[in-house]
């Protein structure tokens, strides 16, 4: 079950304590004006230019896109599987290179404030020493369509590539992964983080035994189905600039549907301890 407590602006830069409640205690936080207006804008403008130019590091769905692919996209089941790696590295170095016009790296600048919310240094993780991680992720979730699926980030382990899962697992705590996101355009209406109170430990469904039509009921017929108890729901009304740190690994959750006219438009990535007891940061 959920531990139901909301942190908020008071409780950043605790450093471990914060951490430990996120990924221990199974909290989440909330903290407004995270960017301003200005930064925001900014990224949307040189991310929306980046995206038209390198194209083909976008993965499209039909409820929006994901720009580079996300780690979770590096599946086993490719029918050139060492090509398919080296092409998400490849664009995950894209992403990882992209500048804000007069101020820096956008990655870098993303993991700085973070860190400043956490109190903890983070570094990027490198497979195998050699090949590094996407940064951050861009994802925008389209007007009129469905946002993200029911899921927990633990649901789609067993879906990555062998190698890639046990090395993930040997090198950082990726089941007690959190999810950073901050929100670089509101929709007009909709497009919540819902949190359910159902986590991996109590109600393990692997995604790729679940329908779509499951995976977007809010009422819970992925959990009901399977004979669990109708969940609750916590629902975060996204607001331009607000940073939301959660434990995605472990609690089911989803994006709501997207109304009006505005499409939603988040960067983010996942953060860890590592075996060696310093946190890593990856998308
Ligand atoms: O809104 C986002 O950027 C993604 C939220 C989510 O589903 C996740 O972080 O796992």
């Amino acid at each position: 079950m959920i531990r139901k407590v909301k942190l908020m602006d008071d409780d950043t830069g605790m450093g471990t304590s914060l951490l430990t409640k996120l990924t221990m205690e199974r909290c989440e936080l909330v903290q407004r004006g995270f960017l301003d207006q200005t930064d925001c804008n900014l990224m949307l403008s040189t991310l929306r230019a980046a995206v038209d130019h390198h194209a083909e590091c976008l993965l499209s769905m039909p409820d929006g896109y994901f720009f580079p692919h996300p780690y979770s996209t590096v599946h086993g089941a490719e029918t050139d599987p060492e090509a398919f790696l080296e092409g998400y590295f490849s664009m995950a170095a894209i992403a990882n290179s992209l500048s804000l016009p007069n101020a820096g790296n956008i990655a870098d600048l993303l993991r700085k404030k973070v860190e400043c919310v956490l109190g903890r240094p983070l570094n990027a993780l490198s497979y195998n020493e050699t090949h590094t991680f996407a940064k951050f992720g861009l994802r925008v979730l389209l007007a009129g369509k469905n946002g993200i699926d029911i899921h927990c980030e633990n649901a789609f382990l067993h879906q990555l590539r062998p190698d890639m899962s046990s090395w993930l697992k040997a090198h950082v705590d990726i089941e007690r992964a959190i999810s950073f996101f901050t929100i670089l355009q509101a929709p007009e209406v909709g497009g919540e983080l819902v949190l359910f109170n159902k986590t991996w430990d109590e109600f393990s469904v692997k995604l790729d035994e679940s329908t779509y039509e499951e995976r977007h009921d809010l009422k819970g017929s992925l959990f009901t189905n399977r004979g669990a108890a109708m969940p609750t729901r916590h629902p975060y009304r996204p607001e331009q600039g607000q940073a939301v740190l959660f434990p995605a690994a472990q609690i089911w959750h989803c994006i709501n549907r997207i109304g009006g006219g505005t499409d939603r438009v988040t960067i983010g990535f996942f953060v860890a301890e590592g075996k060696d007891g310093n946190h890593y940061f990856w998308a």
